[in-house]
């Protein structure tokens, strides 16, 4: 984890201290951040899966949002019925969180009433890719959560914006453009909600997994999270976890927990922060 590591240490040293919309929930204070604008780390995912092991990372919330954004669920029915609480101070008194990431990756409303499957049309363009490697969507494997008719109705705009597959030698890559990163609590998450996406879509195409490469907008450490970044950055890293995916897997509409399998993750002691809202 050391690409991520190094991206800490770098926003920690030479971020610009700046006020942002944030709160702390606790006392409703206004929170700073230290933040860079614009920076990329990448993972190569036959190294292992990229799961930090600096403090404890929870891979079953990570896990379980993924399946439900696969799903195409926007509302957090899910996450509920299995233990995860990450989406619940977004969700209104129905537990909808308005058109957020489910519903843009699975059916983009067009402007003429077509509904577009956009996880389904890129799995379709890599195994095109696949038949033939000069096929015309060879570079255009694009989802994108962000959907600018539709911001205003969302619980909060995409963070993780818009990702791209590429296919190289039998290796599926994935490229993310995060437009806002919260270094501490929320891309340890991210990094490995990707990697498994990579490694999910990798099952279902009949690719190897290649990297994970993760490009940032607005990459910030909150002042209420400074001291647990200098104790993460105090530790040091563990061997890599590895991911085992059910090799049954066909349908990513369908794939269920008991598919995933995080095999050897062995990490630091967690470090709690409180989330700015
Ligand atoms: N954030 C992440 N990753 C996520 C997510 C949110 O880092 O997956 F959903 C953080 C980034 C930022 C805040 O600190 O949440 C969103 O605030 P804003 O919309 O002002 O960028």
């Amino acid at each position: 984890m050391r690409p991520y590591l190094d991206l800490l240490r770098d926003v920690r040293r030479h971020g610009v201290r700046k006020p942002t919309r944030a709160v702390l929930r606790s006392t409703g204070e206004k929170i700073d951040a230290l933040s860079v604008f614009g920076r990329q780390v990448r993972f190569d995912l036959a190294a292992g899966f990229p799961l930090v092991t600096t403090k404890k990372v929870a891979f079953n919330a990570i896990a379980h949002e993924l399946i439900w954004f696969l799903r195409g669920s926007t509302n957090i029915a899910y996450l509920r019925e299995h233990g995860v609480t990450i989406w619940d101070e977004w969700a209104d008194e129905h537990g909808e969180l308005g058109p957020v990431y489910g519903k843009q990756w699975r059916s983009w409303r067009g402007a003429d009433g077509e509904v577009v499957d956009q996880v389904a049309r890129v799995v379709a363009g890599i195994r095109a890719v696949v038949e033939d490697p000069a096929a015309s969507v060879g570079r255009r494997l694009i989802v994108s959560a962000w959907n600018p008719a539709e911001i205003e109705e969302m619980a909060l705009p995409p963070c993780h914006t818009l990702f791209q597959f590429s296919v190289t030698e039998g290796r599926l890559s994935c490229q993310l453009y995060q437009r806002s990163a919260d270094l501490f609590l929320g891309v340890p998450f991210n990094i490995a909600s990707y990697a498994l996406l990579t490694h999910l879509v990798a099952a279902v195409t009949g690719l190897e997994a290649g990297e994970f490469v993760h490009t940032f907008g607005d990459a910030h450490i909150y002042t209420n999270h400074l001291a647990q970044v200098d104790e993460q950055l105090s530790r040091d890293p563990l061997p890599l976890p590895r991911i085992e995916i059910d090799a049954g897997l066909r349908d990513l509409s369908a794939v269920s927990r008991e598919q995933i399998r995080l095999v050897g993750y062995r990490s630091h002691a967690a470090l709690r922060g409180e989330v700015a809202v």
